[in-house]
C-alpha cells in the first residue's frame, strides 16, 4: 500500500506522574525538537499540532520529605487520561489520525479509551498492539512498584482491582483477546499469571528471535485484518534495545534492533490498518543527545510511509513457491 496523505492530529500529554523516574514529561517537546512535524510533512501529510495537555504541579516545599505523594500523582494520571480520552475522541470523530505523544505509558489509559469509545458505537472492533519491554498489565494488587504506568492495559481490560475513581465516562474498554503485547522481556510474576489467565497474546522477545519479526508481526496484522479492526499502536520506547534507545526510565536489555523496529513500522504502514498511535516513555533527561528522540521520529516516519526505495517500490513480494 502506498503512502497517502493523511491529516494527523498531534496531541502531547506532558506528564511523568505514572512513572517512578521524572523526565518523560518533557517527551513531547523533545519529539518536536527532533523534527516530528517536519518528518510527517515531508511525507506530504497534513499535521495539526494541538499542543500538550499538562497539569500545574504544586510547588514542592523545601522539606525533603514532601516529594509528591502517590495520591497526587494518581490524581494527575486520572485527570490527564480523562482529558486525553475526550480530546482523542474528538479527533477521531473528525475523521483524523490521532498521534499521542507522552508522557509516561499511563496516558494510554486515556488514548485507548478514546479509540474504544469511537469504535464501539459503530460496531468496529479494535486491536491494540502494545510494543513494549513490559506487559503493563499490573493491577494495584499485583504491582511491585505501585507505578501507574505499569497498569494501563489491566485497567483498559476491565480488571476489577481498580477503585471507583477510575470509572468515569472517559473510560473505554477493550477485550483482552484484542491485545497483542509485542517485544516483552520483563513481566512481573503475578502480572504474568494475569496475562495468561485473560488470554492476552504475548509475542515476547524469544518468539521474535525464533520466528523472526516478520512472521511474528504478520500474525498480528492478519488477525486484525480478519476482524476488520481499527489497529491502535501503543509504542513504548523501551521496546527498542537500550544500546540504541537509552532515553527511557525502565530500560531492559535484549530489545528490538534498529532494523527490527523499522520493519515493524514499515509492515504496519503497509497493512493500512493503523488508525491511531501512542509514542510514550521517552525521557529526554536520560537520552543521549537526542538519540532516542531522533530514532522515534524516524520510526514514526516509517509508520507513515517513509521507505528506503520510495513509494514506488511498494511492499516486498515474498516467494512462496516450494
Ligand atoms: N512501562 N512492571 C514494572 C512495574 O512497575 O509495574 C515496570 C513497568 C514499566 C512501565 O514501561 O510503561
Ligand atoms: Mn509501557
Ligand atoms: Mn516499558
Ligand atoms: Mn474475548
Amino acid at each position: 500500500q502506498q503512502a497517502r496523505p493523511r491529516r494527523i492530529d498531534l496531541l502531547g500529554v506532558a506528564t511523568a506522574s505514572g512513572a517512578s523516574v521524572r523526565g518523560c514529561g518533557m517527551g513531547p517537546e523533545a519529539l518536536r525538537v527532533a523534527g516530528l512535524v517536519e518528518a510527517l510533512m515531508e511525507l506530504e501529510h497534513v499535521v495539526a499540532d494541538h499542543g500538550d495537555l499538562r497539569r500545574p504541579q504544586p510547588e514542592l516545599s523545601l522539606d525533603p520529605s514532601s516529594t509528591r505523594l502517590p495520591d497526587e500523582r494518581k490524581a494527575d494520571v486520572l485527570d490527564l487520561a480523562a482529558r486525553a480520552s475526550d480530546a482523542g475522541l474528538a479527533i477521531l470523530q473528525d475523521g483524523y489520525f490521532p498521534l499521542f505523544i507522552g508522557g509516561d505509558h499511563s496516558i494510554s489509559m486515556g488514548t485507548i479509551s478514546a479509540v474504544a469509545r469511537h469504535c464501539a458505537p459503530k460496531g468496529k472492533p479494535v486491536h491494540v498492539i502494545w510494543v513494549d519491554a513490559h506487559a503493563d498489565y499490573n493491577t494495584p494488587d499485583t504491582s511491585p512498584s505501585g507505578n501507574l504506568h505499569g497498569m494501563p492495559l489491566a485497567l483498559l481490560c476491565g480488571e476489577t482491582e481498580f477503585d471507583e475513581s477510575f470509572r468515569g465516562a472517559w473510560l473505554g474498554r477493550i477485550d483482552p483477546h484484542d491485545v497483542t503485547i509485542f517485544g516483552a522481556r520483563s513481566i512481573d510474576r503475578e502480572e504474568r499469571r494475569l496475562v495468561q489467565a485473560r488470554g492476552v497474546d504475548v509475542v515476547d522477545m524469544r518468539k521474535i528471535d525464533q520466528l523472526g519479526v516478520v512472521a511474528a508481526l504478520q500474525k498480528v496484522i492478519d488477525k486484525a485484518r480478519a476482524a476488520g479492526a481499527h489497529l491502535h499502536v501503543s509504542f513504548d520506547v523501551d521496546s527498542i534495545d537500550p544500546a540504541i534507545a537509552p532515553g527511557g526510565g525502565t530500560l531492559v536489555p535484549g530489545g528490538l534492533t534498529y532494523r527490527e523496529a523499522h520493519l515493524v513500522m514499515e509492515m504496519l504502514h503497509d497493512s493500512g490498518l493503523v488508525g491511531s498511535l501512542d509514542v510514550v516513555e521517552l525521557n529526554p533527561f536520560l537520552d543521549h543527545g537526542g538519540k532516542t528522540a531522533t530514532l522515534m521520529v524516524d520510526l514514526v516516519a516509517s509508520l507513515f510511509g517513509r521507505s528506503i526505495m520510495g513509494e514506488e517500490a511498494g511492499p516486498v513480494e515474498f516467494i512462496t513457491e516450494g
